[in-house]
C-alpha cells in the first residue's frame, strides 16, 4: 500500500468515527432513497479531519487538473475549497447561489479575468447536477472550467454524466471503496457492503440531456431552421422557422421611420430578402388601421412575418389592454411582439390570453445591445426560464449572446448588427457584424435597422445583409 492509499484508509476510518457516514434509509436530493448517507458537513466540527480530507483530495487530483482559481460548490464544499486555497496559495472564487439584489449583482465573487480557468471543488457527487449548475454560472461570467475535484463519488452515474458533458472530473473516493475499507478494518459487516453494491446497481442516475444547453447533446446551433421548426412549441415560431428555411433568409429589418409612407415603401423594397419586418408603430406619426392593412398585404405578397417591438413591461392587466385595445390594435396585425420579463410571468400569460386564439407569439427580452443596460445574468436566466415555461406563446428570446435554453425550438433574435460594426450612434447602441452575431453570439434571426434603412440603396443593402447572414448560418450548421 503506497502512502496515499494509507492516508486514504485512515481518513475513511476517521470519517466513520466522527459520524460522517450514516447507515439507514435516506432520501437523497435526486429523489432516490439510499442505505448509506455521507454527511461531510459534520466535519466543520472536526477541523483536523476536514483539513486532511481537503488536502488529500487535492493531492490525488492535482496532477490531472490545474487552474488559475478554485471554486467550491456552495455551500458544503466552501470550507474545503478555502483550505486548499490557503494551503496551496490558489486564489479562490465564490459562486453565489442567488446573485445579490444590490451592489455589484455578481454571481461569482473574487477577482478574475474573462478566459481564466477554474477548478471546481465538490464534496459528494450523486448525479453531478450541482457541479453542472456551478459550471453554468462560472461560464456565464466568462470563466473556463478546467475540471472538478470531488471528495466522494457515490458511484451512481454522476462521474459518467460529468464526463459526457465534457467535464474533467476526479474523485478521491467512491462509496464502494469506503465500504470496502471499513469492512477490511472490521467496522462494518460484509452484508452491508453487498447490500450497498446491489443498491448502487439499481439506482444509477442519468442527468437529463437538457440540463444545460452548452453541455446537452441537442445543440440548436448545429440544427437547421427546418429541423427546429419540427420541435418548436409556438405555432407562429414554427411558421417563422419554416419560412426562414424555405425562403433562405434569417434577416429581420427594423424599419424605424416616422411616416407610414416611408414604412410601406421600405417594406416593399426589402420584402424579398427578409423573414421578419420589425416595427415601432408608436414612432410612426400617422400609423393607422390602413397602414396595418397595407403592411399585412405586402407581408403576404412578399412572404414575411411582422413583429411590433412594443417591449411591454407592465402588469398583466395593463399589457393586455395595450396589446389588444388602444390606438395601435397590435394584436390584430403583428404576428410577434416583444416583451420585457420584468413584471414576471403574469404579463406573458395575460398577453397570450389577449391574443384571443389568433396565431400570435412573443419574444422576451433576455439581454440588450445598449451600453450600460441594467440587465444582469440572473435576470437573463430567469427570463429564459419564463420563456421555456410559456413556450407555446413565447417563440424566442431577444439576446446578445447564446443564452442557455433547453428548447431548441426557441428562436434567438439579435439586434445591434451593422456591417460597419464598432461604430456608435452616440446614444448607446452597440453594433456587431453579421458574422459575429450568427457565429459567435448564437443569433438565429438578426435584426438590422439603420444599416439598411439609412443606406443609399435600401434594396441592395437588404440583399447584401441577407446573403451574408445566410452564409454565416450555413457555416454554423455545417461546422463541427
Ligand atoms: O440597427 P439599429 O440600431 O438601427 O436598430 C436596432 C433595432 C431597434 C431597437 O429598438 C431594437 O433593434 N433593439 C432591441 C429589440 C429588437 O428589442 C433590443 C436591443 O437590445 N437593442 C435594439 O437595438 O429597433
Amino acid at each position: 500500500m503506497n502512502s496515499i492509499e494509507q492516508k486514504i484508509n485512515s481518513l475513511v476510518v476517521d470519517l466513520y468515527k466522527v459520524g460522517a457516514l450514516k447507515f439507514g434509509d435516506f432520501k437523497m436530493k435526486v429523489g432516490i432513497n439510499s442505505p448509506v448517507y455521507v454527511d461531510l458537513r459534520v466535519l466543520v466540527s472536526h477541523p483536523k479531519v476536514l483539513e486532511n480530507l481537503s488536502l488529500l483530495a487535492w493531492e490525488c487530483a492535482e496532477p490531472h487538473v490545474k487552474g488559475d482559481h478554485i471554486c467550491g460548490v456552495p455551500y458544503n464544499a466552501l470550507s474545503m475549497a478555502t483550505i486548499i486555497s490557503v494551503r496551496h496559495n490558489i486564489p479562490m472564487l465564490i459562486r453565489r447561489k442567488e446573485a445579490k439584489k444590490y451592489g455589484t449583482k455578481k454571481l461569482v465573487e473574487g477577482q478574475f479575468k474573462v478566459g481564466d480557468t477554474c477548478v471546481i471543488i465538490e464534496d459528494i457527487v450523486t448525479s453531478g447536477s450541482s457541479i453542472m449548475e456551478t459550471v453554468k454560472d462560472l461560464e456565464s461570467e466568462g470563466l473556463k472550467v478546467a475540471g472538478a475535484v470531488i471528495i466522494v463519488d457515490r458511484g451512481q452515474g454522476g462521474m459518467k454524466n460529468l464526463a459526457e458533458n465534457g467535464i474533467n472530473a476526479h474523485s478521491m473516493l467512491t462509496l464502494t471503496k469506503m465500504m470496502q475499507i471499513l469492512c477490511d478494518e472490521g467496522f462494518i459487516d460484509k452484508t452491508v457492503v453487498s447490500a450497498m453494491d446491489k443498491y448502487l446497481k439499481e439506482s444509477q442516475i442519468s442527468i437529463p440531456l437538457t440540463l444545460d444547453f452548452h453541455h446537452c447533446q441537442v445543440n440548436r446551433l448545429k440544427m437547421s431552421y427546418g429541423e427546429r421548426a419540427n420541435v418548436a412549441t409556438s405555432p407562429v415560431g414554427r411558421s417563422l422557422l419554416q419560412l426562414m428555411e424555405t425562403k433562405k433568409t434569417n434577416l429581420c429589418v427594423a424599419v424605424d421611420v416616422g411616416s407610414a409612407e416611408n414604412l410601406l415603401s421600405i417594406a416593399s423594397q426589402i420584402g424579398p430578402y427578409i423573414c421578419l419586418l420589425k416595427t415601432h408603430a408608436d414612432a410612426v406619426g400617422d400609423f393607422c388601421e390602413e397602414t396595418a392593412k397595407s403592411l399585412e398585404k405586402i407581408s403576404i405578397q412578399e412572404n414575411f412575418m411582422i413583429m411590433e417591438d412594443r417591449k411591454f413591461s407592465d402588469i398583466g392587466h395593463t399589457v393586455a389592454l395595450q396589446y389588444n385595445h388602444g390606438p395601435l390594435r397590435i394584436a390584430k396585425w403583428a404576428h410577434f411582439i416583444t416583451c420585457h420579463a420584468i413584471a414576471g410571468p403574469g404579463s406573458v400569460s395575460a398577453l397570450k390570453s389577449a391574443a384571443d386564439d389568433q396565431p400570435r407569439g412573443c419574444f422576451l427580452v433576455a439581454e440588450m445591445s445598449s451600453e450600460g443596460n441594467l440587465i444582469t445574468s440572473t435576470y437573463t436566466k430567469e427570463t429564459v426560464s419564463i420563456a421555456e415555461t410559456h413556450s407555446t406563446f413565447v417563440a424566442g428570446l431577444v439576446s446578445q449572446s447564446d443564452v442557455t435554453t433547453t428548447l431548441p425550438g426557441l428562436i434567438q433574435l439579435t439586434p445591434g448588427v451593422r456591417l460597419s460594426s464598432g461604430t456608435s450612434d452616440g446614444m448607446g447602441q452597440q453594433w456587431v457584424t453579421p458574422e459575429e452575431a450568427v457565429l459567435k453570439r448564437g443569433a438565429d434571426v438578426v435584426v438590422v435597422g439603420r444599416g439598411i434603412t439609412e443606406s443609399q440603396n435600401i434594396k441592395e443593402a437588404a440583399k447584401l445583409y441577407q446573403s451574408k447572414l445566410w452564409a454565416a448560418y450555413q457555416t454554423r450548421v455545417r461546422s463541427g
